[in-house]
C-alpha cells in the first residue's frame, strides 16, 4: 500500500512580513491575512493592535522584515501611516521594506498619499503584492553586482545611483564638516547613514579636494562648519602614477573634474583605464559618452545647483530620465550628480533620483519610448 503525505516539507520562508493594526483593537482581518500568508509559506510576525508607529519598526528590524503590512479602520488617524513611513526611513530600512496598506479605511489614493507602497483590499491581494514583492527581490543584482557590472562596460540589471556626496551625508548625519573630512569615523557613519537612508548603490569614500591638498602640501584652513580653503596651493602631477598604484590594489578609480572641462574627457581612459570618470554638467553627456563611453564608466553629470537642490522634483526626473536616455544604453554608466550632492538637496529630490531609475533605468534601456 503507498501512503501519500500531504504534510509540505518546509524550506527557507518565501519572506517575512510583520503585520500590525495601529489605530484600534481589531484583529479578526490580521489574523485572516496572517493565516493566508503562513499557508503560503510566509514568515509572518504580529506586531499586534492598537499598538505605535514606533513599536512596528522595532518588529520589523528584529524581524528583518520584507514586508510591512498595516490594516487601517479609522480615517482620522492614518497620519499613523505617514508616522511608519517616516520612522522605517529613519531606520534606514525604506529602500528594503515594502509598506502595505490595507483595512476599511485605506484605498489606493490613501496609500499614495499617506507613503504606503502599494494598498491591498483583502488577505488574497496582500499575498499577492508580497509575492511580486519577493520574486522581484530575489531577482536583483546586489547594489556592488550592479556597481560593478556597469563598470565592466555591460548591462546591469538597473541603473545605479552613485551618489558623490560629503557635505549632504554630514549634514544629513548630524556631523560638523570638519570632523567629517578629517575623522574616518565620522566619514564612515555619514556615509552609511544617508547610504542606507537613500537607497544608494555605493558608499563613496571622497573628502574635500582642500584635503587632497594639503596631503600634498598645500596649505589649508578648516572652518569648523563649512568646506575648507586653499590658501596655498600645491601641484600634484603624478596623477596616472597613482592611479596604477590604487589599481594595483584591486580598486577602480573615479576621476572627478570640476567645472567646464571638456577637454579632460579625451585623456581620461589613457589616465584611468578601466576606471570611472565623473564631470560637470557644462560637458555635453551624450559626446563624451560617444568619446569614451566604450573605454570607460560615465557618471551622469546633473547640475547640482540648479536641478538638484533648486529645481523642482519634476525638474530632477526629467534631467535624469534624459541623462539615462543618452548614457546609460550598453552599461558603462552610473547615476549621479556632476559634483557633489548639495549639502541642501531636498530629500524629495533625492527621492526623485530613485524614482526615474525605477521607470526608466531598467535594463536593457529601451530609448524610443522616453523621448
Ligand atoms: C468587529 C468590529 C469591532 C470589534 C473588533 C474585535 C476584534 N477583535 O477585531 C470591536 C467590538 C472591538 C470594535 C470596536 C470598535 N469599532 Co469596530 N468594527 C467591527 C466590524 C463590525 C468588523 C471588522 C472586522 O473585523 N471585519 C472582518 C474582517 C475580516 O474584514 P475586513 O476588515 O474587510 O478585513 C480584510 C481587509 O480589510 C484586510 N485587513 C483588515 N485588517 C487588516 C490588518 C492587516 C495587518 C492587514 C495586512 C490587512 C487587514 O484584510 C482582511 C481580510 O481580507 C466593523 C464593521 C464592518 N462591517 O467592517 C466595525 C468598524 C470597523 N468599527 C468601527 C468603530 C468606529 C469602532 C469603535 C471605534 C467604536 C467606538 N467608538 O466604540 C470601536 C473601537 C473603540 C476603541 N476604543 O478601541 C467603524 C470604523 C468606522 C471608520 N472607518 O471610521 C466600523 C467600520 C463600524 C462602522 N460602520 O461604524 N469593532
Amino acid at each position: 500500500m503507498k501512503i501519500v503525505s500531504f504534510s509540505r516539507e518546509r524550506g527557507a520562508p518565501e519572506g517575512t512580513v510583520v503585520l500590525g493594526v495601529m489605530d484600534g483593537p481589531w484583529t479578526i482581518g490580521s489574523r485572516i491575512v496572517a493565516a493566508v500568508l503562513e499557508t503560503h509559506d510566509f514568515k509572518v510576525v504580529h506586531a499586534g493592535s492598537d499598538i505605535a508607529s514606533e513599536h512596528m519598526v522595532t518588529q520589523a528590524v528584529a524581524a528583518r522584515a520584507d514586508v510591512v503590512a498595516v490594516g487601517s479602520y479609522l480615517s482620522y488617524k492614518l497620519n499613523q501611516v505617514k508616522e511608519l513611513d517616516e520612522r522605517l526611513a529613519k531606520a534606514g530600512l525604506r529602500n528594503k521594506i515594502r509598506l502595505i496598506l490595507s483595512g476599511p479605511a485605506g484605498s489606493k489614493r490613501v496609500a499614495e498619499e499617506y507613503g504606503a507602497d502599494s494598498y491591498a483590499r483583502d488577505a488574497e491581494e496582500v499575498l499577492e503584492q508580497c509575492r511580486a514583492f519577493m520574486s522581484g527581490k530575489k531577482a536583483e543584482m546586489t547594489a556592488r553586482r550592479r556597481v560593478m557590472t556597469a563598470l565592466e562596460l555591460q548591462p546591469p540589471d538597473g541603473v545605479s545611483l552613485v551618489a558623490f556626496s560629503m557635505t549632504f551625508s554630514a549634514k544629513h548625519a548630524d556631523i560638523e564638516f570638519s570632523d567629517y573630512v578629517s575623522q574616518a569615523e565620522a566619514m564612515a557613519e555619514a556615509e552609511i547613514k544617508a547610504c542606507r537612508r537613500f537607497g544608494w548603490d555605493n558608499v563613496c569614500n571622497s573628502t574635500d579636494v582642500a584635503i587632497f591638498a594639503q596631503s600634498v602640501g598645500a596649505e589649508v584652513y578648516m572652518p569648523e562648519d563649512d568646506i575648507p580653503r586653499i590658501i596655498k596651493p600645491a601641484i600634484y602631477p603624478f596623477d596616472k602614477e597613482l592611479f596604477k598604484r590604487i589599481t594595483d590594489y584591486g580598486a577602480p578609480v573615479l576621476i572627478h573634474c570640476c567645472g567646464n572641462v571638456p577637454q579632460c574627457i579625451p585623456f581620461a581612459p589613457a589616465v584611468n583605464p578601466g576606471g570611472a570618470i565623473q564631470f560637470d554638467y557644462q560637458v555635453k553627456l551624450k559626446w563624451a559618452k560617444e568619446l569614451i563611453g566604450d573605454k570607460m564608466t560615465i557618471m551622469s553629470n546633473l547640475d547640482c545647483n540648479q536641478v538638484l537642490q533648486l529645481g523642482l522634483k519634476e525638474d530632477v526626473l526629467e534631467a535624469r530620465r534624459r541623462a539615462i536616455q543618452d548614457a546609460a544604453p550598453g552599461g558603462g554608466f552610473w547615476l549621479s550628480g556632476g559634483c557633489e550632492i548639495p549639502r541642501d538637496m531636498p530629500y524629495e529630490n533625492m527621492e526623485a533620483m530613485l524614482k526615474a531609475i525605477k521607470e526608466y533605468g531598467r535594463y536593457p534601456i529601451v530609448t524610443e519610448s522616453m523621448s
